[in-house]
């Protein structure tokens, strides 16, 4: 961590940012006046709200330019050929008409593992190679995915508010269900849907899954669709990328198909469940009820879901811990560092392996 050193941002972090100088406890008076551009440091952009640890870790190195394509699309069109490198997260857009706009860009470096909203075919025709921070994740994700799964199992949040409320003394409360046992499905058995299996197992639940290819190794029972895995399951888990690929992969039909004693758990994008078909499942009793972390126009949560007593709502959250947002700062770190100075990447996105040294 640098502390004491002049930190490179661009505007000047101020209120949207305060978090950073309280979090490592650099809060002072004249802090903006110590946040100047430093020409002797690379530009580099950030195209969306970057956690204080990754912004931390480049602002040591790079001038970041927080968000200037969007705040000051003129002043970012000077900038632009000086940028060498892209920050985003998981959820940032990093359109073909960005990367046009930055012809000496050497990496576009995501802090998550999911990229969807960069257009890869895009970067790879520019040059410019995309790195994500895999693994590293991986338990946080699987664990929240379990969290959900026991939550609206066994309704521990609306438990939490029953006791707040003083509702105890005329309890009890209404029964909850077994998750203990009960049938998993998992939507896309990659390292995250591994390791949530491996948790559903230590429960003695059984696994069955759909991907796109089978997996006989994994020794758990395939299904070719979602709607036939949704039809032989209790707890129906959805872990794959987001994009075009998997845009609205749980429907009406895969809905009907996990029935009225069936859970719905996403913690994989918004656009991979269909939204609106979700919120009349879950209002006319198709499904028992849901566990989301993630939606599909972020932050924003359809109102209809805040009052439903079964459904749990968690903020994107799967991947928020101390531990894994520094692990995975230092790996988003590393890659733009590598990528700036023409060194091997370290966790290139599949697509883009072929272009890396
Ligand atoms: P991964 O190892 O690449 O696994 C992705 C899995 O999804 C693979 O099994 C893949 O199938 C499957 N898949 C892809 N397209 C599919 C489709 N059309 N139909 C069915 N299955 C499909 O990725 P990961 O590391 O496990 O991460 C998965 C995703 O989790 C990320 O991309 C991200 O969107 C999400 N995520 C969310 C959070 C959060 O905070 N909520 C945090 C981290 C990650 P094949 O194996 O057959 O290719
Ligand atoms: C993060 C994620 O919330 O890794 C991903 O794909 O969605 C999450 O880990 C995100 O990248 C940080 O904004």
């Amino acid at each position: 961590m640098i502390r004491g050193k002049p930190l490179s941002v661009n505007p000047p972090l101020q209120d949207s940012h305060s978090l950073f100088f309280e979090f490592f406890g650099q809060r002072c008076p004249n802090s903006v006046a110590r946040l100047e551009i430093d020409v002797s440091k690379p530009d580099v952009l950030a195209v969306a709200k970057l956690h204080p640890f990754y912004l931390q870790a480049l602002a040591s190195v790079y001038t970041v330019h927080d968000r200037t394509h969007i705040t000051d699309p003129s002043a970012f069109a000077a900038l632009a050929p000086r940028i060498v490198g892209v920050a985003g997260t998981g959820e940032s857009s990093v359109p073909r008409s960005l990367l046009a706009q930055v012809p000496n860009a050497k990496v576009v470096s995501v802090f998550g593992v999911g990229y969807d909203g960069v257009d890869v075919q895009a970067a790879i025709e520019h040059g410019i190679p995309v790195t994500h921070t895999p693994d590293v994740l991986t338990d946080d994700v699987a664990d929240l995915a379990l969290g959900l799964v026991l939550s609206v199992g066994r309704t521990i949040p609306q438990a939490d508010q029953f006791v707040r409320a003083g509702q105890w003394p005329a309890g009890p409360i209404a029964l909850g269900r077994k998750v203990s046992g009960a049938r998993m499905g998992i939507v896309g058995l990659g390292r995250i849907g591994k390791a949530i299996a491996r948790r559903a197992s230590g429960f003695g639940m059984s696994i069955a899954y759909t991907a796109r290819s089978e997996k006989p190794d994994s020794g758990f029972e395939f299904f070719a669709t979602p709607a036939e895995l949704a039809a032989n399951v209790d707890f129906l888990v959805v872990i794959t990328p987001g994009g075009t690929g998997t845009k609205h992969l749980i429907n009406a039909e895969v809905l009907q198909a996990l029935g009225p004693r069936g859970f719905l758990i996403n913690v994989a994008r918004g656009s991979v469940v269909d939204e609106t078909a979700l919120i009349a499942a879950l209002q006319n009793g198709t499904i028992a009820g849901a566990g989301l972390d993630v939606f599909a126009n972020e932050p924003n949560v359809p109102e209809a879901l805040w009052a439903m007593p079964n459904v749990v709502l968690t903020p994107h959250m799967a991947s928020a811990t101390t531990e894994t947002r520094q692990a995975m700062a230092d790996l988003a770190f590393a890659n733009m560092q590598a990528g700036t100075s023409d060194q091997p990447l370290r966790t290139p996105v599949p697509e883009c392996t072929a272009m890396v040294k």
